[in-house]
């Protein structure tokens, strides 16, 4: 058992907030939740011991960053001493937040840089915007998930967009949820690993191999019940909706296996769509936990990593990596956020969103 791991899940600004609002409740003995706005009126629904005010009280009085994401990052360093203290005993710190305005695109990086100095894991959670939410917005998103990359282990990436596509007709509070139950799967995938020990173990020290600088991952889970409850649990699991990545591509991948009367041909069966999925040179790292036998569910859950790198011309991740010290470097305060919008304007037109899969297994095509 590994329930000493302490997990920090840090909801930054308005989205971030609402991610972990409908899961401060649950009691998890290793896993704290702390909400962090520049906002004071979005932290009320908090308890204190959960809060952390961005920004000096006397400069800011709790005002929001105004969509502004240079606001959220001074805030952010205004209250590393805080963020510091609350943050330090963490061995995973998960970042919840939504790219484009200002708190969660400007403060996040400068958290998780905090975070980087004392836990031995730093997951970002991020949504990218709608499309309707206009240009700024956009821009601002793409330099913001640039700069939080650089300043975590590995992120995963929510795509709004996608949740309109696909549950657009929906009603709102419940799409949004839709996106915000991802960060719980996450936080339970992540749980599930580090503190449950199956008959075919997987660890932290799995977890540190398939997420450690890996840029842009997936985790994901999902179960199915019924006869072909391997082939609908596999297929659930690899295809999101709502996912800006897919495990094409991928180096490396966490399957943890939960159910009883688990079978072989279940297992090959799953492995198999995952490998065709994945290719060939995916190295697969299994798991096989047994539940209780009444349980008639099978439970997949994923973690995918190295298909970042091939998502991405290498020109354009190198000029991505030439977008330096935005947030994180005091000294470069004379290169502020709109200089870098306007210097990095190609960056932003060009940037891709994950490619069609091409080689997909027929039936996981929607
Ligand atoms: N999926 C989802 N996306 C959200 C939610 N709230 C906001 N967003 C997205 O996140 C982006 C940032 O919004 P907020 O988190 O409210 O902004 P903020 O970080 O508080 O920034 P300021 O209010 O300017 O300080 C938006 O542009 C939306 O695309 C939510 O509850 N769910
Ligand atoms: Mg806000």
């Amino acid at each position: 058992m590994h329930n000493n791991i302490k997990i920090k899940v840090l909801g930054v600004g308005g989205c971030g907030n609402n991610s972990i609002k409908p899961l401060v409740s649950n009691k998890v003995d290793n896993i704290e939740y702390i909400a962090l706005n520049t906002d004071s009126q979005a932290l009320k629904d908090f308890e204190e011991q959960n809060v952390i005010q961005l920004g000096d009280s006397n400069k800011r009085r709790g005002f929001g960053a105004g969509r502004n994401p240079e606001i959220g990052k001074e805030c952010a360093f205004e209250s590393s001493e805080i963020i510091e203290e609350k943050i330090k005993d963490a061995d995973i710190v998960i970042i919840s937040a939504g790219m484009g305005k200002g708190t969660g695109t400007g403060a996040s990086p400068v958290i998780a840089k905090i975070a980087k100095k004392y836990a031995s894991l730093v997951l970002a959670v991020v949504t990218i915007p709608f499309e309707n939410e206009g240009e700024k917005i956009k821009s601002n998103s793409i330099i913001g998930l640039k700069e939080l990359k650089k300043n975590v282990d590995s992120m995963i990436v929510i795509s709004n967009e996608k949740l309109l596509n696909n549950y657009g007709t929906i009603s709102i509070d419940h799409s949004l949820k839709l996106s915000n139950k991802i960060l719980e799967k996450i936080i339970n995938v992540i749980n599930e690993i580090i503190t449950l020990t199956g008959i075919q173990n997987v660890d932290f020290a799995d977890l540190l191999t398939v997420t450690k600088d890996k840029g842009e991952i997936l985790i994901n889970s999902a179960s199915a019940t019924g006869k072909d409850r391997a082939e609908k649990a596999v297929e659930k699991v690899i295809f999101s909706n709502i996912l800006e990545n897919s495990i094409m591509g991928a180096d490396e991948i966490i399957v943890n296996i939960t159910g009883s009367n688990v079978t072989l041909q279940e297992i090959n069966i799953i492995l198999e769509v995952i490998k065709n999925t994945a290719g060939e040179k995916v190295n697969i790292i299994q798991g096989l936990m047994i539940s209780d036998s009444n349980d008639k569910n099978l439970k997949i859950s994923l973690i995918a990593s190295g298909m970042d790198k091939k998502n991405k011309s290498s020109d354009l991740e190198n000029k991505q990596n030439n977008l330096e010290n935005v947030f994180t470097n005091k000294d470069d305060s004379n290169k502020d956020w709109m200089y870098l919008l306007e210097e990095n304007q190609d960056i932003i037109e060009n940037s891709t969103t994950l490619e069609e899969v091409e080689n997909l297994p027929h039936f996981l095509k929607n």
